[in-house]
């Protein structure tokens, strides 16, 4: 029986995860403590011998950072790194820049939960002119301007990232390829929604750790196989100690009080 590993990995915390500001597609660097979990989530996945063909990540620094972190330490700077906007974080719209706990104070706490963790309703869509909008940015020059986005909703950033997922990804797995995924607290929430089937509302209370390696195991039609240790309703584990996974989840959910 054919089986494939696939490792997930969210970004170390950046700097506008540390001064809690809605971040989506801008592109803030790693903070200090965020280069130190992903050198820690990198020091795992060595301890444990996972090697990797090809990396996928985003057009962002901070996943990009922390997949150079975990291919340095793993002696793996020769393989192939592809950069897609579709594994982008989930575009903020009009909140991207604005304070977490500031947003709840202006708009109380249930609006911001919906905002953040509702399935299908987006935030505000950011202005043509802004600076946060895509198409002002030189990076998505060659991404058609259709498929730019001023606001998403999960089921949004489900949608463009699944569109890499099937079309590029899975053919490479089936291949036998070995592929490590460096992405977002939000793409990653689209992603194991679809690989684990969970329900629009179920996922709405699920959040992804920075900086822990996240490992599936799929079957041949690309179906998760429960590892003993995982944490319902994800069906694949995270590597090291758990009482800190918690606590990163924790912290996650504190963003906003
Ligand atoms: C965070 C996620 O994205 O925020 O855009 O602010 O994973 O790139 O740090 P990431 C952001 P929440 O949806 O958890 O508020």
């Amino acid at each position: 029986e054919m089986k494939y590993t696939v490792v997930l990995v969210r970004h170390g915390e950046s700097t506008w995860n540390d001064e809690n500001r809605f971040t989506g597609w801008y592109d803030c660097p790693l903070s200090e403590a965020g280069l130190k979990e992903a050198h820690e989530g990198a020091k795992l996945l060595k301890s444990e011998g996972y090697t990797f063909d090809v990396a996928y990540t985003s057009t962002l620094r901070r996943a990009i950072k922390t997949l150079w972190i975990i291919l340095e330490e793993l002696h793996l700077m020769y393989i192939p790194i592809v950069n897609t906007w579709r594994l982008n974080e989930r575009h903020y719209g009009a909140l991207q820049g604005l304070n977490k706990q500031q947003t709840v104070e202006k708009h109380g706490k249930e609006q911001v939960q919906i905002w953040r963790r509702s399935y299908d309703i987006p935030p505000p869509p950011c202005e043509e002119s802004s600076e946060y909008y895509p198409g002002n940015d030189p990076m998505y020059a060659d991404v058609p301007k259709d498929l730019l986005p001023y606001t998403e909703s999960l089921k949004l950033t489900e949608d463009r990232f699944l569109v890499e997922w099937n079309e590029k990804m899975v053919p490479l797995i089936k291949s036998g390829k070995k592929v490590i995924i460096a992405a977002h607290g939000n793409t990653l929430r689209a992603l194991v929604k679809h690989l684990d089937g969970i329900s629009s509302e179920e996922i709405t209370e699920l959040n992804i750790p920075t900086g822990v390696p996240l490992v599936y195991e799929l079957d041949e039609n690309m179906k998760p196989i429960k590892q003993g240790d995982a944490i319902a309703p994800l069906t694949g584990k995270y590597l090291g100690d758990l009482e800190q996974v918690k606590a990163r989840i924790g912290a996650v959910v504190a963003q906003t009080k």
